[in-house]
């Protein structure tokens, strides 16, 4: 039922373009490396294609490889696999959002090459977003799908994880995954992409500002040739991409959970020092002392570092002054907080959790809006 005519109008690519009643679908592969995968990708591709409810273009995203990727590309002669070769701003992300930007077709379909995604599974993806989803994802861990037999527990805690540190971003049950659909339209809607390592799923999914998104489970194989690239410090990479991600979405909230949980990691530095500072023979008052100088400096590095990282170019030592002196008359917030509910509240710890919240929320945003108020925002 296709019917295709010669336009190089609307194409990417000079030569036949579908004027179809079947939707137009580019897929998107990142490749570095991957010259054994390639016939068989193409091949299942294929499959895929023939069966006819897509109209289906193929393009590969190539760091440049010199492995013999581009000459078996044009050996083949399939006018609907490209590959292109990126000689700047290399790393998996950006080939693959500049692969995205490549297409002028209706839906985007973005995976591996090295056959872990199973390429059968498209049509059932795409059928999600034609049915409304804003981003399908081919998922090893949604009811019904799976990961090869040897997984090894590291690998799979590792997954989990990652996919737990990520919900309160998006309730998708596999947000490292590398296998998903979305129309070119929602892809066109996102802005600010600024993705750090691997995972350009979490990226889309929170810049498209996608509500709705679905799994299709899949059965996730284990690379078939060639080597893995993916390394532990792209594990590093993955949290800081979070983080770049929840302050992202959510803005002052993130600011306040990263200072709740300097705050936190403060009390128990604080409780160590003091230990070992008792251990040490110190007289009790310095060991107090001391053990809250100490924490008082570590919760400002981490706040420095974290919490108002924006903030990073600006004076150290004004902010240590102006930090000191939030942190002083916080504690005088909480004091006075704390005695004028004494008398009103019949437990009197409630009145002293009172006031400590109010001391903390005082702190926060004399921090936050005074000594490591935002210039200009650098995530
Ligand atoms: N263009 C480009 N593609 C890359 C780069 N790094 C990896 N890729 C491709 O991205 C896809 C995923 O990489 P993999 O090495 O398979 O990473 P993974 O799937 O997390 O790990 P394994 O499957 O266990 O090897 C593959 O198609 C790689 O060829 C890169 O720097 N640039
Ligand atoms: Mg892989």
């Amino acid at each position: 039922m296709t019917m295709t005519m010669t336009d190089t109008t609307d194409s990417g690519e000079p030569g036949t373009t579908a004027i179809s009643s079947v939707p137009t679908v580019t897929v998107v592969v990142p490749t570095y490396h991957e010259v054994e995968n390639l016939p068989h990708l193409v091949a299942r591709l294929q499959l895929v294609r023939s069966a006819g409810a897509f109209e289906l273009e193929l393009i590969l995203m190539d760091d440049d490889s010199r492995d013999g990727s581009a000459e078996l590309v044009a050996s083949l002669g399939a006018p609907w696999v490209r590959l292109v070769t990126r000689k700047v701003n290399r790393g998996l992300s950006y080939a693959v959002l500049d692969g995205l930007k490549l297409s002028t077709r209706d839906l985007l379909v973005v995976m591996d090459a090295d056959l872990s995604h199973p390429p059968e599974k498209i049509p059932e993806m795409l059928a999600a977003v034609l049915n409304g989803a804003d981003v399908a994802v081919g998922s090893r861990f949604a009811e019904g799908g799976t990961t090869a037999d040897d997984w090894g527990l590291f690998r799979w805690l590792n997954s989990r994880v990652a996919t737990l540190l990520a919900f309160p971003l998006t309730s998708v049950s596999d947000p490292m995954s590398g296998f998903f659909a979305m129309r070119r339209s929602t892809f066109m809607s996102g802005q600010d992409f600024n993705p750090v390592g691997y995972k350009i799923l979490l990226e889309l999914i929170i810049k498209c500002r996608s509500k709705l998104v679905v799994d299709v489970p899949i059965h996730f194989d284990n690379r078939r040739y060639g080597e893995s690239k993916l390394s532990f410090r792209e594990q590093l990479r993955y949290v800081q991409h979070l983080r770049r991600l929840y302050i992202y979405k959510y803005g002052t909230w993130s600011h306040l959970v990263q200072f709740l949980l300097v705050g936190v990691s403060g009390l128990a530095i604080n409780l160590l020092a003091l230990t070992a500072l008792l251990a040490a023979g110190f007289p009790e008052k310095t060991a107090i002392a001391g053990a809250i100088v100490i924490s008082m400096l570590w919760n400002f590095f981490l706040n420095r570092r974290f919490s108002f990282s924006y903030a990073r170019e600006r004076s150290i030592v004004k902010q240590f002054i102006g930090f000191v002196a939030a942190c002083s008359i916080g504690a005088i917030v909480n004091y006075f907080t704390t005695v004028s509910l004494w008398n009103i509240i019949h437990y009197k710890q409630l009145a002293a959790i009172v006031g400590v919240l109010a001391g903390t929320f005082f702190n926060f945003a004399a921090n936050r809006f005074v000594i490591f108020r935002i210039k200009h925002i650098k995530a």
